[in-house]
């Protein structure tokens, strides 16, 4: 009797122990495996039925390794033995103008019609039940982001933030009159810990904001400036040719060579190929009007257009640098100052110096594009899935010289026509060095 326990304990040990080697061999990380069964349909306006032939992404955020399928006739999908962990969640349908007719009954304007869906940093873990993706297809503007230039350049032998640049090209085969367009960036939630007035996906719950109507949809339906800018003139002063693009730019100087900021002092660059020439660039902000104390390098060039502020951040026309932002293109009949502004939910009274944003609703958007710092550095994007299932980001980070560039497309004839999916991830990549009108990389 006395031998046998020591004997059984034994035992005992070396069955958790085969049994952990086990384990061990199946996920060197010692992270279990784990199997997800995705739910991908339509949204409900186009019917809410199975996304049958949806191809779903899983990108583990942290590996960035992706594991990839289609979407089945029962509308699901499923995946065996992933890692559990973060993953961002994308789903994509294109259909051809009559496969979309003989599907829903219409014919699109387009040739093709890309449907999105995406959730970032979700949870997979066992047990975890994922919400179904819902794909739905934004509308595709005649005018596109092609480049955005966020990152700036070297503090110390570049041009900081001053050499920020936009650049907007002509998608459709039509001339586009650029008068009265908006530019903005998106307001949103970047800390990724907050846990109180956010969705479930980290952005910011508008629908808590003091004074938000119940009656709208104020996250679905709406994004809120962060700054917004409109290009001026009164309808035809400003024709942008089908395939051509024009430059908005922070400040329309060179920034290559040293110039006299609005203080007296040089303003001098020590490697001017870290930066850009600006100088011929189409339209600039300047806020030396607006400000008491405008920043040093707003110059007002005088044959560069100003564009109108409407809504201020900074003293320029400011991006982040670390590419924590979306932003969008629209037009609105109701001027930019008319349409309604709201705290951020975090307000919780308001007061003569609360902030508040102008909310513009997503059915104006011609063209948006959320920006990411990396991969597997997320913040809640601002942007929702019709205007953008993914996002685009510079693998230098800030004050790389790096942008972010819209692929071509297609050649029709001599014109470029850029890719648009409503899905940044793959739309866009990126310029070791920022250049303004650089002919689109090929896909
Ligand atoms: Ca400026
Ligand atoms: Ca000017
Ligand atoms: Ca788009």
């Amino acid at each position: 009797m006395t031998n046998r326990l020591p004997f059984s304990c034994s035992a005992f040990v070396l069955l958790v122990c085969s049994s952990l080697l086990l384990a061990a061999c199946d996920s060197p990380t010692g992270v279990e495996p784990v199997d997800v069964e995705l739910e991908v349909r339509f949204s409900q306006e186009y019917g809410g039925e199975p996304a049958t032939g949806a191809e779903v992404t899983l990108i583990n955020v942290e590996s960035q390794e992706s594991y990839d399928d289609t979407v089945n006739d029962n509308g699901l999908i499923s995946f065996q033995d992933l890692p559990a962990g973060s993953y961002d969640v994308e789903a994509s349908l294109t259909y051809t103008s009559s496969e979309f007719q003989d599907r829903f009954g219409t014919l699109p304007e387009s040739d093709e019609v890309s449907f999105n869906a995406s959730q970032r940093t979700v949870q997979i873990a066992e047990g975890v039940e994922l919400p179904a993706l819902e794909l739905t297809a934004g509308s595709f503007g005649n005018l596109v982001f092609k480049q955005v230039y966020y990152a700036g350049s070297d503090p110390l032998e570049g041009a900081l933030f001053r050499d920020q640049f936009i650049e907007i090209h002509n998608n459709s085969s039509e001339t586009e009159y650029l008068d009265g367009l908006y530019i903005m960036s998106a307001y949103g939630n970047n800390n990724p810990d907050r846990d109180e007035f956010v969705q479930p996906n980290g952005q910011f719950d508008w629908n808590q904001s003091i004074g938000m109507p119940s009656t709208i949809d104020a996250n679905e339906d709406y994004i809120y400036t962060r700054w917004l800018y409109q290009i001026p003139g009164s309808g035809q002063e400003y024709p942008l040719e089908p395939g051509e693009s024009v430059v908005i730019a922070q400040t329309a100087v060179n920034h290559k060579a040293p110039f006299e900021g609005n203080d007296g002092d040089v303003i001098e660059v020590e490697d001017p190929s870290l930066t850009v020439d600006l100088s011929d660039a189409d339209f600039e902000v300047y806020l030396g009007d607006e400000l008491d104390r405008p920043l040093a390098s707003d110059l007002d060039n005088p044959s560069v257009p100003n564009m109108i502020p409407y809504y201020i951040f900074g003293t320029d026309l400011i991006m982040d640098t670390s590419g924590r932002a979306g932003y969008a293109m629209f037009r609105s009949d109701t001027p930019a100052d008319e349409l309604p502004r709201y705290p951020s939910p975090i307000s919780r009274e308001i007061r003569d110096n609360t902030t508040t944003y102008i909310q513009v609703p997503t059915d104006l958007v011609i063209d948006a594009v959320q920006v990411q710092p990396a991969p597997n550095d997320q913040v809640p994007p601002d942007l929702q899935d019709a205007l953008d299932a993914g996002f685009a980001f510079v693998p230098g980070g800030r004050f790389s010289s790096n942008s972010i560039i819209r692929k071509e497309g297609r050649q029709l004839g001599d014109r470029t026509v850029l890719q648009d999916t409503n899905n940044s991830s793959d739309d866009f990549t990126s310029l070791d060095r920022a250049e303004p009108r650089i002919d689109a990389p090929q896909n």
